[in-house]
């Protein structure tokens, strides 16, 4: 009998799902390739953050207002090297920047258009916890000229690919090209990623969930009546929930994509600035969306699938309940008053 191949790295993975996709042309396979190449980079700078002296800010506020780490910069300024020479992309955009990041015009333009948040989760850095990369691809509309803004406000159906790395105990990479969600974790010392989470499915139903529960009163009075429910005991249901959040939202979401459960980032009223809560549509929730779906859960922000929501800009910020399909649904009927 022929046993299952092992050690399968990504790239082959890659060109194994381009094989069922007969217009593929292999710039998708390029294009992720520089992209794990610029993973490998941000999680060797990580490893060594410590010994560096490079915690700490830069001194500069990015695009919200918020003093930015000399990681996240680090991160932002290696992707965007690699990934613009690639010869894949024709644009980029990154929550650490205002704009769609052009492509320079000596280099040749490809296809994609390529979303990121190059270091989620940035504050917990210099406690040494989890943070992650987050990518978003999609395809441009028309071929030539330069990349407007309308064709990168499109909603998350329309992504090819998404996925994030996790720097963490081991180093990650997960991601989905609509052919279920594949998970591959870095050999430190082979420097290659290999297949080891082969087509994740979420649990159904989870145990888990997770929620900045500090801002318990800034909430609407449906999550307030949700977030209760999960704690009200009845063993009959699964009750209570356990409640972990790590505040960094890759390490969170990874942890109930395997274990089962609900992440959840509704709107609040801490900040008249940010009345849909914190997370970014595009950089952070549309991703995770594809995941999530990919993988047989669900991603709405309370009433709307996350996936189905046309963006206004480019930095618009959306409330977030994702994770097991039924937990999902039940926060929803929570949150439109029929439960
Ligand atoms: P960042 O992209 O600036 O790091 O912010 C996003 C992070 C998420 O990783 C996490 O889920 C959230 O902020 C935590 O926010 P809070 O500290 O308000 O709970
Ligand atoms: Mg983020």
């Amino acid at each position: 009998m022929q046993g299952k191949k092992v050690g399968v790295t990504v790239t082959e993975h890659l060109l194994r799902q381009q094989r069922l996709t007969p217009q593929a042309t292999g710039a998708f396979t390029l294009l992720f390739n520089e992209l794990v190449v610029a993973a490998k980079l941000i999680n060797r700078e990580l490893n060594k953050a410590g010994l560096n002296d490079i915690y700490g800010f830069t001194g500069d506020i990015n695009v919200y207002g918020e003093q930015v780490q000399k990681l996240d910069d680090y991160a932002h300024r290696v992707l965007v090297r690699r990934l613009s020479q690639s010869e894949q992309l024709c644009a980029m955009a990154s929550e650490e920047d205002a704009d769609i990041i052009e492509i320079p015009s000596t280099v040749p333009h490809g296809p994609y258009i390529l979303l990121m948040d190059p270091l989620d989760g940035s504050s917990n850095i210099d406690v040494n916890v989890s943070v992650g990369t987050i990518f978003s691809i999609r395809r441009r509309l028309h071929e030539g000229g330069p990349v407007t803004l309308e064709e990168v406000l499109r909603k998350g159906t329309e992504q090819v690919a998404a996925g994030y790395f996790i720097y963490g105990s081991s180093t990650m990479l997960v991601y989905t090209t609509g052919q279920g969600v594949h998970g591959f974790t870095l050999h430190p010392a082979l420097g290659e990623f290999f297949l080891s989470h082969e087509n994740i499915r979420m649990p159904k139903r989870g145990k888990i969930f997770s929620i900045n529960e500090g801002n318990y009163n800034y909430w609407d009075e449906g999550v307030r009546r949700y977030v209760d429910y999960l704690k009200t005991p009845d063993v009959s249901k699964g009750r209570p929930y356990t409640s972990r959040y790590i505040g960094s939202l890759v390490s969170d979401f990874h942890r109930n994509l395997l274990k089962g459960g609900i992440f959840m980032y509704p709107a609040d009223r801490k900040d008249p600035k940010k009345p849909s809560g914190k997370l970014r549509l595009m950089f952070e929730a549309a991703p995770m969306a594809m995941v999530a779906e990919q993988a047989g859960g669900a991603a709405t922000d309370g009433v709307r699938r996350i996936l189905d929501i046309e963006p206004q800009t480019l930095h618009d910020r959306v409330p977030l309940f994702v994770g097991s399909q039924e937990d999902v649904d039940e926060a929803g009927r929570f949150l439109r008053g029929e439960a």
